[in-house]
């Protein structure tokens, strides 16, 4: 098919698909062997265009970027590409006339949940953004057989069930039996001198095949398209014909099993390192398959070495695929024979490195024993990068072996990878002002002393084609139709948005869409869930991992005072509110999972009070994922940005719900800092601590009770956890706030309590006064557009990959 076919066409092309794949008339088909076959011809196009797109990169010569990510949470893949192609419109008129509706095909799709939360979503949107932006981009990652699990709730405990995305979202994916590269891994490493060089030999190792399926990510009308290249482990002999022969049928079977559990599922925690072996294998098959494919690109290109940071950037999406480094090392100098420094500079050059966390207990570190038996050649390498850096570092510090110790890769027994991948980085940068800044102060202080010219900022951003444009379909005409078009492909152009602030008829029509927006969210709450909300209630909500950091607690302490007073007083006259959650808890983290408890059974209590549920709504949302947020961002009204100040990297949820003209509650963290300076103070709602404040806190000794004594509303939500809520009680929570295990309420919950509840009540007498709250919110969408994942791209491509856009002509 062509690339812009007509309805007629499309019809043809779907028919011959069908009965192709299943023998099937279009009269005859069910509708998921007709979203396979309309995704078929989508990927067909998209092939046609990647090889095209790839032969002009090649010929051109120009640089290209590979960006390493153990996560991509993709989600649906249908609706974005149609869009981004322009055919929506098409495909939707040529199904009507097969009988069928896009819509629906579109809810057959599995969202493709490979990744956790943010650092996930960022990789996809950003694929989004270069391939709109014709910048030459490939992905790397794991084909993880399970993604993030699914998440069922029994009684207000979370489930996991494994998410068996690939029935349904292999359609999207190409086998590439051409591009198989071997990862070996154990064994021993033999050095032996031949013709006057050393060379590396190994012995006993244990050998995976990494087979790759790719997958092919559209821009918004533009040349390119960039691939992402998944990883599926294979054993490189899945049968040991040996052992099969001599009978011994299972042990035979035995290798294949080991080496594509490497590929099996997606480490399900976030922002926690639990340092198992086989997570370490994933981070190295990832890397040492990407390194070897993108060296083998390189030199079919080029067919010289010595250029390669001139021709490729390479990009590590934090710490995980820090292997990179190594692992480039390995093949320049085992490999192309090129001397260490030489190899070194290559290496500095090409890599960069963003780091998305400050937590401490997500900063990788490896037993060192495990490390050096599981990966000897990696291990000899990192042990010389280490060695030469602590010179140079003990010539910057002489003497001064306690810093050196903090920045040694290698230091009592562990491997620290953030200190490798800033060691063999050209640049280094957070995620947003805050955090780069945090970045410089904290955690990598003695590294900025040494190297000041590699750390930089780029804020985070949002595909806005997919979370404006494409879900929320209503603004985008009403945006169309006063601003134009143009913000779509350039969305600083949002801002001439704010000249419509005045304008009563468009604020009138921002209401009513804001209003149609909820009523649809509702409707499909209420066909998946049987949970009925309240369209004219305020839609309050805080989407989002569960993590103490976060503070869903905060926001939860805050409804059961609103409970209490309702109880004491059923006719008090408030504004009806539903408080949604979404969120997700690691499936060992078992205070997350505790929060998720404590929500849904007051959700249970309140649920059980008619008076009080005409006013007060919880609602936790099951299964919080891509799609779940696509339909809920543009129906939410009030965004909840309540971490602990300094904890949030940046956050991009927050942006998401801006961008749908949602009004945030926040603390003057991560991007929050930049939405305020963005949207000003007058359109966002900061309360709490800042991070200084917290900083000082933290030094001063910080002493919750102090808090709970001093406040008797807070103190009689925090007692009325003894007795807790539909009949559990959670005086654990309580004792968590008050007394602890070591530290009590770590993440301060107490402290910031007061000011949290006074700025929400504030937010809800502004909301009383709707002209006004939606010019509010039109000024958020007016100021959203530096939050386009487009704006931050261009950043990345101008200040640290060097790399231009690459168009045919
Ligand atoms: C080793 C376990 C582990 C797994 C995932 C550690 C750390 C992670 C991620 C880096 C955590 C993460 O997703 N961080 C989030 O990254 C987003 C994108 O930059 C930010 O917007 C969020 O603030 C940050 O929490």
């Amino acid at each position: 098919m062509n690339y812009n076919p007509s309805a007629g066409e499309i019809k043809t092309a779907v028919a011959e698909r069908l009965s192709r794949l299943f023998g099937e008339t279009p009269a005859e088909a069910t509708r998921e062997q007709m979203y396979r076959a309309v995704a078929k011809t989508v990927t067909e196009m998209l092939n046609d265009k990647r090889a095209g797109y790839k032969e002009a990169v090649a010929k051109g010569k120009a640089k290209q970027v590979y960006y390493i990510c153990m996560e991509y949470l993709l989600g649906r893949s249908l609706k974005t590409n149609l869009e981004n192609l322009g055919l929506a419109d098409k495909y939707k008129e040529a199904l009507e006339q097969m009988g069928f509706s896009l819509d629906e095909l579109y809810e057959c799709e599995p969202d493709a949940g490979l990744g956790n939360g943010g650092l996930g979503r960022l990789a996809a949107c950003f694929t989004d953004s270069l391939a709109s932006l014709d910048y030459p981009a490939f992905g790397f990652s794991i084909c993880y057989e399970y993604g993030l699990f699914r998440q069922k709730i029994v009684d207000g405990l979370q489930i996991e069930l494994p998410d068996n995305w690939l029935p349904g979202g292999d359609v999207w994916l190409q086998p590439r039996p051409d591009r198989v590269f071997t990862v070996r891994m154990g064994g021993r490493v033999t050095e032996t001198w031949k013709d006057g060089r050393c060379v590396i030999g190994y012995e006993d190792t244990e050998d995976v095949e990494a087979f790759p399926y790719d997958m092919m990510i559209s821009g918004g009308a533009s040349d390119s398209v960039a691939r992402l290249r998944l990883w599926k482990a294979r054993a490189t002999r899945s049968f040991d014909m040996s052992l099969f022969s001599q009978g011994q049928y299972a042990k035979a079977m035995e290798d294949s099993g080991s080496a594509e559990i490497i590929s099996k599922v997606l480490y399900p925690s976030d922002n926690h390192l639990e340092g198992k072996l086989l997570r370490l294998t994933q981070q190295y098959f990832l890397t040492s398959a990407s390194v070897q494919n993108i060296i083998r690109d390189h030199m079919a290109v080029y067919h010289r070495i010595d250029n390669l940071s001139d021709k490729v950037a390479i990009h590590i999406n934090d710490t995980h695929p820090s292997l990179v480094i190594p692992e480039l090392m390995r093949i320049l100098i085992d490999d192309y024979f090129l001397s260490w420094e030489q190899a070194w500079d290559i290496t500095v050059k090409t890599v960069s490195y963003t780091n998305h966390t400050v937590l401490p207990e997500a900063l990788e570190k490896w037993n060192e024993d495990i490390f050096r038996f599981r990966l000897p050649r990696i291990y000899m390498i990192i042990h010389e990068i280490n060695e030469r850096f602590c010179r140079d570092a003990w010539e910057k510090f002489p003497g001064d072996w306690n810093r050196i110790g903090g920045m040694s890769i290698i230091s009592y027994g562990q491997m620290h990878m953030a200190n490798l991948a800033v060691i063999g980085s050209h640049s280094i940068n957070g995620v947003s002002a805050l955090h780069s800044q945090i970045l410089k102060d904290t955690v990598f202080k003695d590294f900025y002393r040494m190297y000041p010219e590699r750390f930089t900022n780029v804020t985070n951003g949002i595909a806005h084609r997919r979370w404006l444009c494409y879900s929320d379909k209503k603004l985008a005409k009403l945006l169309d139709g006063t601003i134009g078009p143009a913000y779509r492909h350039e969305p600083e152009k949002l801002a001439d948005f704010k000249a419509y602030s005045e304008d009563a008829g468009v604020i009138d029509a921002l209401r009513r869409i804001k209003h149609e927006n909820k009523q649809s969210f509702a409707a499909l709450l209420e066909k998946k869930t049987g949970v009925v909300i309240d369209t004219h209630s305020v839609f309050d909500v805080q989407i989002k991992r569960l993590h103490e950091y976060k503070r869903q607690l905060l926001n939860v302490l805050d409804i059961i005072g609103i409970y209490l007073d309702l109880k004491n007083n059923p006719s008090l006259d408030i504004y009806p509110r539903t408080y949604l959650f979404g969120a997700k808890a690691a499936p060992g983290y078992a205070f997350a999972k505790r929060t998720i408890q404590l929500i849904c059974m007051l959700q249970k209590e309140i649920e059980a009070d008619p008076r009080i549920r005409e006013k007060l709504r919880v609602v936790f949302l099951e299964n919080y994922c891509v799609s779940m947020a696509e339909a809920l961002v543009p129906a939410a009204e009030i965004s909840e940005q309540i971490s602990l100040a300094g904890k949030e990297a940046s956050g991009t949820g927050c942006m998401k719900l801006m961008m749908n003209g949602a009004l945030t509650i926040g603390t003057l963290d991560g991007a929050n800092v930049e939405m305020r300076d963005a949207v000003g103070r007058d359109n966002i709602y900061i309360f709490g601590m800042n991070a200084g404040e917290v900083e000082q806190l933290w030094r001063e000794g910080y002493n919750s009770a102090l808090y709970y004594a001093r406040n008797d509303r807070l103190k009689r939500i925090v007692d009325c956890l003894d007795h807790g809520f539909a009949g559990e009680s959670f005086a654990d929570v309580a004792a968590y706030l008050l007394s602890g295990q070591g530290v009590a309420d770590p993440f301060m919950c107490l402290a910031d309590f007061d000011s949290y509840s006074r700025v929400r009540e504030a937010m809800y007498r502004d909301y009383l006064d709707r002209d006004k709250w939606t010019v509010k919110s039109l000024m958020n969408i007016a100021g959203s557009g530096f939050f386009a994942a487009d704006r931050a791209v261009t950043e990345y491509a101008e200040r640290i990959w060097g790399l231009e856009k690459f168009k045919l002509n």
